[in-house]
């Protein structure tokens, strides 16, 4: 496969980069894309070295996939021209996620819906890839009426900006700020941008991306968004009401056999998911499972994933990988 990363320079980018390595992604041709500002800088894969090309480069080489991370003004710009030219791109912004003729895939759940006519195919946010993770099995067996989730999210899923001012907070250094208040010893209620209704668009990413993912309407799912001073993974306190009553310990049997999901749950040893230890991990821990005892069933549980990883740049590269399998590119 002629393959480009677009965003390459920047922090999906770069664990793209790692992840295609390290899933031995089948690869005949690397393109390493970035804006104007890196073109001719040398970027290494697989102990060699690559040149980094600009946009229009990329396009005219017709790669057969293009997976995206550089932000959604450039997938808006940029993906319709790979689209058109015949390469198939993985999108990682939310530029087109709730999109109605765009299919949004988180492979273990809804890779059967990609066909070939799939130009353009959208990976959720990272906050929501973790959460259908733990909730569609369990929709599945128990039907879902609604969730309430309070996330608690890293600062990797801002950017190197970010990542940058809770290292200088730490250092007890000045610099550049990429949240209004400091982030060190602090919680912002306040993931991505204010919206009209008063939900953060993260917090509408939350609402709105589960039900597409899982291709149902009939449950709701309502957000508080949370940034804490972590780095390594986005957390998530969710409570989910159902229609249909549940075993505790048949929810941790459907949840272990659920690919992709791991679960960490023992109090009498202090078990349960935890950021530092999701870092560089590509599973979806849960954990705290137990149930709401003020609400008929209804559980609570806790769900950790890396955000970079499997909230990125690892789902976005198996979904290139089903496409492969598939024969769909
Ligand atoms: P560059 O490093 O040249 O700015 P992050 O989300 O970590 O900030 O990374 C964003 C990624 O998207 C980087 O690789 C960045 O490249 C790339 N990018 C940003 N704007 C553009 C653009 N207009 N065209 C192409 N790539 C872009
Ligand atoms: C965050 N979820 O942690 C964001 C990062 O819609 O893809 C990714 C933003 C997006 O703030």
């Amino acid at each position: 496969m002629k393959v480009a990363v677009v965003g390459a320079t920047g922090m999906v980018g770069e664990v793209m980069l790692k992840v295609l390595a390290e899933r031995n992604f089948p690869i005949s041709e690397l393109l390493l894309v970035a804006s104007e500002r890196s073109v001719g800088k040398k970027m290494p894969y697989k102990g060699e070295e690559y040149s980094i090309i600009g946009l229009a480069d990329a396009v005219a080489a017709k790669p057969h996939i293009a997976i995206f991370s550089a932000g959604g003004d450039t997938s808006l710009e940029w993906a319709p021209k790979f689209a058109e030219a015949g390469t198939t791109v993985v999108d990682n912004s939310s530029a087109w996620r709730m999109d109605p003729d765009k299919k949004l895939v988180v492979p273990e759940i809804n890779a059967n819906v990609l066909t070939s006519n799939d130009k353009i195919i959208a990976n959720p946010n990272c906050s929501t890839i973790q959460l259908v993770m733990a909730l569609a099995p369990l929709h599945k067996k128990y039907k879902m009426r609604r969730v309430i989730v309070s996330t608690y999210q890293s600062v990797s899923g801002t950017g190197v900006k970010a990542v940058q001012q809770l290292e200088n907070e730490i250092a007890g250094v000045s610099g550049e700020m990429a949240y209004p208040y400091p982030i060190g010893r602090n919680a912002l209620p306040h993931c991505d941008v204010f919206l009209e209704n008063g939900y953060t668009k993260e917090e509408m990413k939350l609402a709105r991306e589960p039900q597409k993912i899982l291709d149902d309407r009939t449950f709701s799912v309502t957000a508080t968004a949370v940034r804490i001073p972590t780095s390594g993974g986005h957390s998530e306190s969710v409570n989910v009401e159902f229609h249909n009553d549940f075993d505790l310990n048949e929810v941790r049997q459907i949840l272990n056999d659920t690919p992709g999901v791991t679960v960490q749950d023992n109090p009498d040893t202090n078990t349960y998911p935890m950021p530092i230890y999701a870092h560089n991990k590509d599973e979806v821990f849960v954990g705290r499972i137990r149930r709401d005892e003020t609400n008929p069933n209804t559980l609570n549980m806790w769900i950790v994933a890396d955000n970079l990883r499997k909230g990125a740049a690892t789902n976005a590269v198996q979904i290139a990988e089903y496409l492969v399998e598939k024969g769909l590119v």
